[in-house]
């Protein structure tokens, strides 16, 4: 871990108050860490615009019984080839599926299949997050299969 430094904020009081009731509510002990998470988002999200390598998980709530959906979503994964690492599927209850497709790849590359994919008829969840490790990611992904 690296050194720690301290700063000070200047804040208006009623964005304060906002503040802390948003990072109660989102369990944080204190201030510090919720801002370094803050912080650490918007690091993140500056990658989403570059052709960084980026790992990124691709939650999806979808109703199986919508017309092709379920090809469509298998179609768009092996269009995307060696991008998608691993899909895990759950069925939830008679109608809603839950998949988590792990991709990997140019951080653009996977907000458009993420964006291609939350656009299909059905799809009724779709969040996506990247990361990356923190330093340039190496090519050693580690995947399981069965
Ligand atoms: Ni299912």
């Amino acid at each position: 871990m690296s050194q720690l430094s301290r700063t000070g904020v200047s804040l208006e009081e009623d964005l304060l108050k906002e503040f802390d009731r948003l990072i109660a509510k989102r369990g944080y002990e204190n201030r510090s860490e919720a801002i370094r998470d803050l912080i650490r988002e918007a690091l993140l999200a500056e990658i989403v615009d570059s052709n960084k390598q980026v790992v990124g998980t691709l939650t999806l709530v979808y109703d199986h019984h919508v017309p092709n959906l379920a090809d469509k979503l298998t179609e768009s994964q092996h269009a995307a080839g060696a991008m998608v690492l691993a899909a895990t599927h759950v069925h939830l209850d008679h109608h809603y599926c839950l998949e988590v497709i792990i991709m990997k790849g140019r951080s653009k590359d996977i907000q458009a299949m993420a964006d291609r994919i939350r656009a299909l008829k059905g799809v009724e969840l779709g969040k996506l997050v990247l990361a990356n490790s923190g330093k340039e990611l190496k090519s050693h992904a580690h995947t399981h299969s069965h």
